[in-house]
């Protein structure tokens, strides 16, 4: 077979951000911009030769297209071995279930997450490493730096193979073992709950509706939900993998679950109403008539993890991310278990979950995860959440209530400010930086700052260090606002403004969140002197 060493120049603006490199479809489909960022890749990692990985994607526009070019490239560049997701899937948490399973020396994930799919819309990869992990910021400056010295890149010429055909098949010196994507990871799921008491629970009555918003999660609900757990046919909504997530934004949230939502605020609501993302990593949990934030759900899950089998000897810690809320940490105190506090993305959970420092993580983005794998988890989330209302028998709302009775409720909200012009949000967050250091003590709408810092992480598992992970201020009265710019976003800046307000351990539990924010809020505005600085304090998106 013979290998294409094909010369190539640099492509500028290859730098993985908070999970790989995303840009618009188009883009991706430039002639050598797959090739350069997958060559860089094997560069940085010191090539592939005799290497094995793991590959699979969410299914959007350019997926199986983008495979079969990884394919060719990893064996004209030695590599040994290639599992693949049947047709080219892969949820997230499956592929680094795989990585670990198989001991691979890594894999690529093709997705570009919650951002909408199709040719006009959004593409992106991630590397992840032998722990099953996104490669941590190390390795996605060596890659950076790869794709910026880049003068050739390998490729086999060979047709294409066949995707659908499950078994080993061989492409030059190197096999690709075709997988079914939810074999091995439904294997897992089964030695972490009790599957026996959840198919009870459907038995005697239990309804569900999940949302897998046409994206990867599909056939993983089919199976485990459906399937080995008895869920009736039609709890899985939205089932099929398509390319364009039927045009939709596949974001598990209030705003892009809509259907679902009034579903569960309707008189018609199921007992649970859960949904994920494009991948299959992040999770929405409603009850009837009770949406659970991201960062409660993480607190819920964590206060209540020892009722199911993996996780009955206890938690070793709870991360969470700096924007996610406090509520994990109240958890974690009375559990007398660390808490971590890291930035924005789930490559710095790797480092605390291989050295057994923690067990749970969460973000306010809807991602929760375990040391099971090392990505967060959609599914597992949601199958947690069943062994608990198993276990104990009361509904979600109960639950959450009985929760906030017990450590106080952090009032959650985020604002996000999207295709805002970066000079313009570059300029807000740099006005903001420079006023951090004589905030303390100063008193904002009414309310005194307790502290304010540009969050540095010390990574106490390696030492390294990341600056500028985001601006937060908090408040003597229990309020604090992060400001920090998305790294996932295609096009423009995007703000993200988080909320936060804890109630004190007896204050109110009740009230609208949007009510109970409003002093921090118009804080937050004042300080960043948002309308004159991006022209708008109204947001996008609210969740
Ligand atoms: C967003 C979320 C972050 C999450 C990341 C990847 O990043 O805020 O919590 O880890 O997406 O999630 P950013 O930089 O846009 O705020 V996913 O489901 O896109 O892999
Ligand atoms: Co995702």
């Amino acid at each position: 077979m013979r290998i294409e060493v094909r010369p190539t120049t640099p492509i500028e603006g290859q730098k993985p951000g908070t999970s790989g490199l995303r840009k618009k479809t188009r883009v991706f489909m430039e002639r050598n911009y797959l090739e350069n960022f997958i060559q860089a890749t094997f560069d940085a990692i010191g090539g592939a030769s005799g290497k094995r990985f793991v590959v699979g994607g969410d299914g959007r526009y350019f997926n199986k297209d983008a495979i079969q070019i990884i394919l060719k490239m990893a064996a004209a560049n030695g590599a040994a071995h290639v599992t693949v997701g049947q047709g080219g899937i892969l949820s997230t948490p499956a592929a680094s279930h795989l990585i670990r399973l198989g001991k691979a020396d890594g894999g690529f994930i093709l997705s570009a997450s919650h951002n909408p799919g199709g040719i006009d819309e959004d593409f992106g990869v991630k590397y992840n490493g032998q722990n099953g992990g996104p490669a941590p910021e190390g390795l996605t400056a060596k890659i950076f730096d790869a794709t910026l010295n880049i003068k050739e890149l390998k490729i086999v010429e060979s047709p294409d193979l066949d995707l659908e055909a499950l078994g080993e098949q061989s492409l030059g010196a190197m096999s690709v073992n075709v997988v079914d994507p939810v074999h091995s990871y439904q294997e897992l799921m089964e030695t972490l709950f009790d599957f026996d008491a959840i198919r009870a629970m459907f038995a005697s009555g239990f309804t569900m509706r999940f949302d897998a918003m046409h994206a990867v999660t599909g056939p993983y609900g089919h199976a485990i939900l459906e399937g080995a757990l008895g869920a009736p046919k039609g709890t899985v909504v939205n089932g099929v993998p398509l390319e364009d997530f039927g045009k939709g934004h596949p974001d598990p949230n209030p705003i892009w679950a809509k259907d679902l939502m009034d579903l569960m605020m309707s008189g018609d609501a199921p007992d649970i109403g859960a949904a994920s993302d494009g991948d299959g990593d992040r999770n929405m949990i409603v009850g009837k008539g009770a949406y659970v934030t991201p960062s409660d759900s993480l607190a819920v899950l964590a206060a209540n993890a020892h009722l199911a089998p993996a996780y009955a000897k206890g938690l070793a810690g709870i991360a969470r991310s700096m924007p996610t809320s406090g509520a994990s940490d109240r958890v974690a105190e009375k559990l007398g278990v660390g808490s971590y506090e890291t930035p924005t993305g789930w490559k710095f959970f790797g480092n605390l979950l291989d050295s057994g420092k923690v067990t749970l993580c969460g973000e306010e983005s809807a991602g929760t995860g375990s040391d099971h794998v090392r990505e967060k988890d959609g599914l597992w989330a949601i199958l947690l959440w069943l062994n608990i209302l198993a276990v104990r028998k009361q509904t979600v709302k109960e639950i959450v209530m009985d929760h906030w009775q017990t450590f106080g409720r952090d009032y959650y909200s985020r604002y996000d400010f999207e295709a805002v012009a970066s000079d313009r949000a570059d300029a807000l967050m740099g006005t903001l930086r420079a006023k951090l250091p004589d905030l303390a003590g100063q008193s904002v709408n009414g309310m005194i700052v307790k502290s304010a810092d540009d969050f540095s992480y010390n990574d106490p598992v390696d030492g390294s260090v990341s600056r500028n992970q985001g601006v937060r201020i908090s408040f003597e009265t229990g309020a604090r606002a992060v400001f920090r710019l998305s790294g996932t976003g295609t096009e423009g800046a995007t703000l993200r403004l988080y909320l936060e307000q804890y109630s004190g351990s007896d204050g109110a539990i009740d009230l609208d969140p949007q009510v109970a924010l409003e002093n921090v809020r118009n804080a937050a505005f004042d300080l960043s002197d948002m309308q004159s600085m991006i022209g708008r304090i109204e947001p996008d998106v609210i969740t």
